[in-house]
């Protein structure tokens, strides 16, 4: 099954995403997701001038040797452009074997061990009494784990709470990065009344997860992480940046609250240490930005050793087709934790066609030869891209932070 033709699909049904698409000599193709938040051109870039041309003839049943050779082929190795490029024609490869061997995906990866795959939900407001009634709706649906953030007093805007009431959260909604103000002392004491209220509404069954999109110290996340102890937080996540994968142990030595990271990371590099020291509890390095489900089997099989779960990252940056290839490996992996799920816009539904099905909290990821989800190129087309930059954070005294 020799590849003969490969293209790079860029469509805006109410964000941006990109699908890179293979075709076979066998009448088969294959789709991967290649979607990098404000960064799309670089990838369809990278795609485009030194990876397409390089599959052309290639045996796409080589997905190992392909992804080596994209891989320490590039010399360049690693960052989120390459292994994103990387993730999507891995995708596409596995997504493609699949079909050949007439099988859904996780048959491919040694079969089902789940029948349902448990996801979270994001419940934001602009205050608590907000937030509250979107834990509500979400309890409402069957979720069984809901993720709370809401606006900080004293703060314009923060992670994770669109703009206006009952909008969709989208953060890059500029052409250009905006600036917004952030403050960790008006933050951290705060944020605990949160989980409280949370918790006297809602009863200790639900799974409570909080993202703090890496903004603190190690020693404020140690701190937070022992503020929330007494509401049993599923994870606190990214409580600070990880490059410095050390860093995690002064909150672990502080702290029984889960720790999740990973959403940035893009090889087993980035977290190989986090998990050796068993910093954390849940890696959420996800198919598309981590080299697909070739590099990430590599991850989720370090982690199991060390007793940590995938959480994979799930926003609605990543397109439909890394969903429902997560989907796949969710249904596989003997240590899955919990899968992040954000609802794509309608439109992006259309542009998608999935077998994937939503239930009562869970998802299936259906039975469809391959992962499930195709393109409708002529819908996308309707889509034309349009730049879009995700913001920064600049402190009050106008030092530049953590987004
Ligand atoms: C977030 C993401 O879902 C999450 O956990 O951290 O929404 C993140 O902000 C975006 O993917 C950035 O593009
Ligand atoms: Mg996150």
């Amino acid at each position: 099954m020799r590849i003969t033709h490969a293209r790079v699909i860029v469509c805006c049904p109410g964000r941006n995403l990109v699908t890179l698409k293979l075709e076979t000599d066998q009448g088969l193709y294959g789709i991967g997701d290649a979607t990098l938040n404000g960064r799309e051109q670089a990838v369809v870039a990278y795609l485009e001038e030194h990876v397409v041309p390089a599959l052309i003839g290639r045996d796409a049943h080589g997905i190992e040797d392909i992804w080596q050779f994209l891989y320490r082929g590039a010399y360049w190795r690693r960052g989120p452009v390459t292994m994103s490029a990387i993730g999507a024609v891995d995708m596409a490869l596995w997504d493609l074997k699949a079909k050949a061997a007439g099988m859904p995906l996780y048959q491919l990866l040694g079969g089902k061990s789940r029948d349902r795959v448990m996801v979270y939900g994001h419940a934001t407001g602009h205050d608590i009494d907000g937030c509250l009634e979107e834990v509500a709706r979400h309890v409402e649906q069957g979720y069984r784990a809901v993720r709370v953030q809401c606006g900080i007093p004293g703060m314009a805007t923060t992670y994770g709470v669109a703009k206006r009431a009952g909008e969709r959260y989208e953060p890059a909604d500029a052409d250009l990065p905006a600036e917004h103000v952030w403050d960790t002392a008006k933050y951290l004491n705060f944020v605990p009344k949160l989980f409280e209220a949370v918790r006297e509404r809602f009863g200790d069954e639900l799974h409570l997860l909080h993202d703090v999109h890496h903004r603190l110290t190690p020693i404020e996340a140690a701190r937070l992480g022992k503020l929330a102890e007494p509401y049993h937080l599923f994870w606190l996540e990214d409580c600070v940046p990880a490059e410095n994968q050390e860093a995690f142990r002064l909150i672990r030595q502080h702290t029984t609250t889960p720790l999740a990271v990973g959403e940035v990371f893009n090889s087993i590099h980035d977290c190989r240490e986090l998990i050796e020291s068993q910093s954390i509890d849940y890696i959420r390095a996800t198919l598309t930005h981590a080299g697909g489900i070739s590099h990430v089997r590599r991850i989720a099989a370090l982690a199991e050793l060390y007793h940590v779960r995938t959480g994979f990252h799930g926003p609605t940056d990543l397109s439909p087709v890394c969903l429902g290839a997560a989907l796949h490996f969710d249904s596989w992996v003997p240590n899955f934790g919990i899968q992040e799920y954000m609802p794509h816009s309608e439109e992006t539904e259309a542009v998608f066609p999935h077998a994937y099905r939503f239930a009562d909290g869970h998802f299936t990821p259906g039975d469809a030869p391959g992962h499930g989800v195709d393109i409708d190129e002529d819908l996308a087309a309707k889509y034309p891209y349009k730049r879009a930059s995700l913001p920064v954070n600049r402190l009050e005294d106008g030092t530049l932070w953590h987004w």
